[in-house]
């Protein structure tokens, strides 16, 4: 269809130039954002771990499908440096989601218990952060790590999961 506004395709074309820098100004940021994940601060770890679809774990319990997600921070920070005295080198996160509506399920409580090579353990309650749960863990041992979590999302029953993750 010959449209009136054909004239305006440079305009358009000028739009995809800056969508497509704004995306490449966001790859660059994105190691900046991968730093300050681990703090819990504002940035929004959870969308690159549905974007890399590499779930460690994935449990459906009445209803609500929990996706685990393990972060070697280290990784994340490749090419920059450890920051000092930094004890915790993982970042443990489960997303919530209605298997009905596809809806991500944010209230609730979520408790990890990580046991080490070594069979010391670690337990914390993870923090409700963008969309999913998440707090750093030391995994500075080499080996295979127990972890196993229990959940209760708002309205549900309570649930359990169980998940082995090795660390290289
Ligand atoms: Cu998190």
């Amino acid at each position: 269809m010959l449209s009136p506004h054909n004239h305006t395709k440079g305009e358009e074309q000028m739009k995809k130039l800056a969508i497509f820098l704004a995306a490449a100004a966001l790859t660059v940021a994105a190691p900046l954002a991968s730093f300050a994940a681990h703090d819990h601060n504002a940035m929004d770890h959870g969308k690159d771990m549905m974007a890399r679809g590499s779930a460690a774990h994935e449990e459906i319990f009445d209803g609500v499908k929990a996706t685990f997600e393990v972060l070697d921070m280290r990784e994340q920070m490749k090419g920059g440096k450890m920051p000092a005295g930094l004890k915790e080198t993982h970042h443990i996160m489960v997303k919530f989601t209605d298997v009905k509506s596809g809806k991500t399920l944010t209230e609730g409580e979520v408790k990890v218990k990580v046991m080490a090579p070594d069979k010391t353990e670690q337990t914390k309650e993870l923090k409700g952060m963008q969309g999913h749960f998440g707090a750093d863990f030391n995994l500075l041992q080499k080996g295979k790590y127990g972890i196993m979590a229990k959940f209760q999302v708002k309205d549900r029953k309570v649930g359990s999961a169980k998940f082995w993750y090795t660390v290289k």
